[in-house]
């Protein structure tokens, strides 16, 4: 009896939010409604593990969507925090912790002169663009079909993540006028975008890349891909705006600009810099950053940017960043990779497994999508299937074939072993 009560805790959980948010989430990706599953209810991570509020415990790749580089509750984030709320919460004034983490960014990040902290990824990404339309006196922008930027109006075409989840070509609400000032390219496809320039000569502000696509599933830059939208960008008086919500700490402590050696003009950040509290910040070439009010005309602010907090959560998460947990992280997340691969094949299972550094897709297709078009080509109810027979194991995968699983540096071998045995288990059922 006491099994059964508590196991109906999730489902009035669950019935009192759908009378409160719309499909009873705060965010769409949550509702699980593309694995054909209820949506958990979560009330405890720590490390590896999250635990849902029937007590039962899974091995968690969501990872709060990328943020949990360290795993859940790591104790040096925790006691940060505390002792940063013990001095009150936002104060309304600079505070030394917001200048403590902009340094701790721009070590890491030599191409961000000038940065700005925001409460959202979203919020940085639509100021960057903002500043990169102000800057070039220039309306459209460049984005990539199935890259999902945040839910600016202008970015929501043909967008990744929870529209892919949920096939919606674009949102509405979007004012026509606003949805044509995006140019939507496929990714990893060069030739489209030195056409796109040419057809549009001194039209467009900004190419906005996430320079690794998560948001697709995981989607690899093809060899010389974000060289090449460097030089013609800089060719036609463009900026280069890498959106490093996900990349940014995660494949490095320089994130992709790091990893693959290009300088862009303008980066937007996210997700780890908070250690899982809310924050954004936007950054690059101070000519580009001191347009920004107050000292330049892009107006742009916010309550709560650059909380204590959020400050502090960043700043201990990113002290534990060092290269030799960077090492291990990529050597778990390859062994899982690898395993995975070699779980699928047994069963004859046609999977393509995509890893680039600690992040990684199990796409139910034969072959890694070059472009998000071959990515929405995978076979979504396999992915399904297979989401339940690992949730029913205790692994807790993303609800959805088109985001990444996100490896944390509290995932041992136990974990990954565990992981693989259950798909092993799920690729045989
Ligand atoms: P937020 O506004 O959600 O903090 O960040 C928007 C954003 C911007 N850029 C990239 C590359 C992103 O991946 C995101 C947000 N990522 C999604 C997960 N794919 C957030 C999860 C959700 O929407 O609930």
């Amino acid at each position: 009896m006491a099994r059964a009560a508590t196991a109906s805790r999730s489902a009035a959980l669950v019935e009192r939010a759908e009378a409160l948010f719309p499909g009873g989430v705060n965010s769409p990706v949550r509702a699980f409604r593309a694995v054909g599953r209820p949506p958990l209810a979560l009330e405890r991570g720590a490390g590896p593990y999250v635990w849902d509020v029937d007590g039962r415990r899974y091995a968690d790749y969501i990872g709060a969507w990328g943020p949990a580089i360290l795993g859940h509750a790591h104790p040096a984030v925790v006691d940060a925090v505390a002792g940063a709320a013990r001095n009150g919460f936002a104060l309304g004034a600079t505070h030394p912790l917001e200048i403590e983490l902009g340094e701790a960014i721009q070590r890491a990040m030599p191409s961000i002169e000038r940065l700005r902290f925001t409460s959202s990824g979203t919020e940085a990404v639509m100021s960057v663009i903002r500043v990169a339309r102000a800057a070039t006196g220039r309306d459209l922008v460049v984005k990539f079909a199935g890259a999902y930027h945040g839910h600016s109006d202008g970015l929501l075409v043909e967008a990744g993540s929870g529209l892919a989840t949920l096939a919606i070509a674009g949102s509405a609400g979007v004012p026509e006028a606003v949805a044509a000032t995006a140019v939507v390219l496929p990714y990893n496809d060069p030739g489209a975008v030195t056409q796109a320039f040419a057809a549009r000569p001194g039209q467009i502000a900004a190419v906005i890349v996430e320079p690794v696509v998560a948001n697709a599933g995981v989607i690899a830059p093809a060899p010389g891909y974000l060289a090449h939208l460097r030089e013609v960008t800089q060719a036609h008086g463009a900026l280069l705006v890498f959106d490093e919500v996900i990349t940014g700490f995660r494949l490095e402590r320089g994130g992709a600009q790091a990893r693959f050696g290009i300088r862009p003009d303008l980066t937007t950040l996210g997700k780890i810099i908070g250690g899982g509290m809310p924050i954004g910040a936007y950054g690059g070439r101070a000519d580009l950053m001191d347009l920004v009010a107050p000292a330049g005309s892009v107006y742009q602010a916010g309550t709560l940017s650059g909380h204590p907090l959020s400050m502090a959560a960043g700043m201990s998460t990113l002290a534990e960043l060092d290269q030799a947990k960077y090492a291990s992280l990529e050597g778990s997340a390859d062994a899982l990779a690898a395993g995975l691969g070699e779980a699928a094949a047994r069963a004859g299972r046609r999977v393509a497994v995509v890893r680039v550094g600690s992040l990684l897709t199990v796409f139910f297709r034969p072959t890694p999508p070059t472009d998000a078009a071959e990515a929405l080509a995978s076979d979504r109810a396999a992915y399904a299937r297979f989401f339940g027979a690992m949730l029913d194991q205790g692994i807790l995968l993303p609800p959805s074939q088109f985001e990444a699983w996100f490896v944390s540096m509290a995932h041992g071998p136990v974990e990954i072993e565990a992981t693989l045995e259950a798909a092993r288990r799920a690729f045989a059922a």
